[in-house]
């Protein structure tokens, strides 16, 4: 059985972390029986959530992951696409992985008092109190420490958001009145975007990134279809 290594579950979306909700999307669309272990990244193999378990196996990395459950399982999700619909999928993952994740990042940890408290209670509350602040506060240090280093951390705000609308929009724009980003039939790309852009647009970290991710029409769809297909326990995005 696989074994999934993710944040306990909170808000009315599957996971808190958007790496987290793009393997359990994976998983659900290629209907892979999985169990999960809720767990805090202090104890990954590589420091970060979610790795995985499987036959004596761990693997860590979501790109690693998925190419690991591809090898051990097949390609049935991705059969459907060319070339150079793969590689079109494939440039729209890391704008997504490697751009607007950080963007959304800073909303989390930099951006507000208000958001970083429903953050550190969103993440920290499983630690016995006596521990939390302390353990919060070393995160949150070494976070943004990330958030800087890779560099949206330097900018200031009207820049991010700048950015953040231009992600926003190259987004909405692909995606159009399709069913899914490469089509109608859903692909891994699917499982990538909707882990990060609900984690965008459901979840209570208020900014300027939200609110005009919220302002998208097909884009709040997108997520309330895949939500609805493949997290009916959820409820709701909105
Ligand atoms: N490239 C990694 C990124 C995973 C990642 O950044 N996970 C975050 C949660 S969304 C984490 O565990 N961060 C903890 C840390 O950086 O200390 C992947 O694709 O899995």
């Amino acid at each position: 059985m696989i074994t999934l290594y993710q944040f306990a579950p909170v808000w009315n979306i599957p996971n808190l972390s958007h790496f987290c909700v793009k393997i359990e999307t994976y998983l659900r669309m290629t209907k892979l029986p999985y169990e999960i272990v809720e767990t805090l990244p202090l104890k990954a193999p590589l420091g970060k959530l979610p790795y995985l378990e499987d036959q004596g196996e761990k693997v860590a990395d979501s790109r690693f992951i998925i190419s690991y459950l591809q090898i051990q399982y097949g390609n049935t999700l991705d059969a459907h696409l060319n070339e150079l619909e793969l590689a079109t999928a494939k440039a729209w993952q890391r704008l997504i992985e490697e751009h607007l994740y950080w963007l959304s990042m800073y909303t989390r940890w930099n951006y507000s008092d208000a958001n970083w408290q429903q953050n550190k209670r969103a993440i920290f509350s499983v630690l016995p109190v006596i521990a939390r602040d302390c353990v919060a506060s070393v995160y949150r240090y070494l976070i943004k420490k990330q958030i800087y280093g890779q560099g949206t951390g330097r900018l200031n705000e009207d820049q991010i958001f700048a950015l953040a609308a231009e992600d926003i929009s190259a987004l909405t724009v692909f995606l159009g009145e399709k069913d899914y980003f490469m089509g109608d039939k859903a692909s891994t790309i699917d499982a990538v975007a909707y882990g990060f852009l609900v984690n965008i647009i459901a979840c209570p970290i208020e900014s300027p990134l939200k609110r005009y991710a919220l302002e998208q029409e097909n884009l709040v769809a997108y997520c309330q279809r895949i939500q609805s297909h493949y997290f009916s326990e959820c409820g709701d995005i909105l």
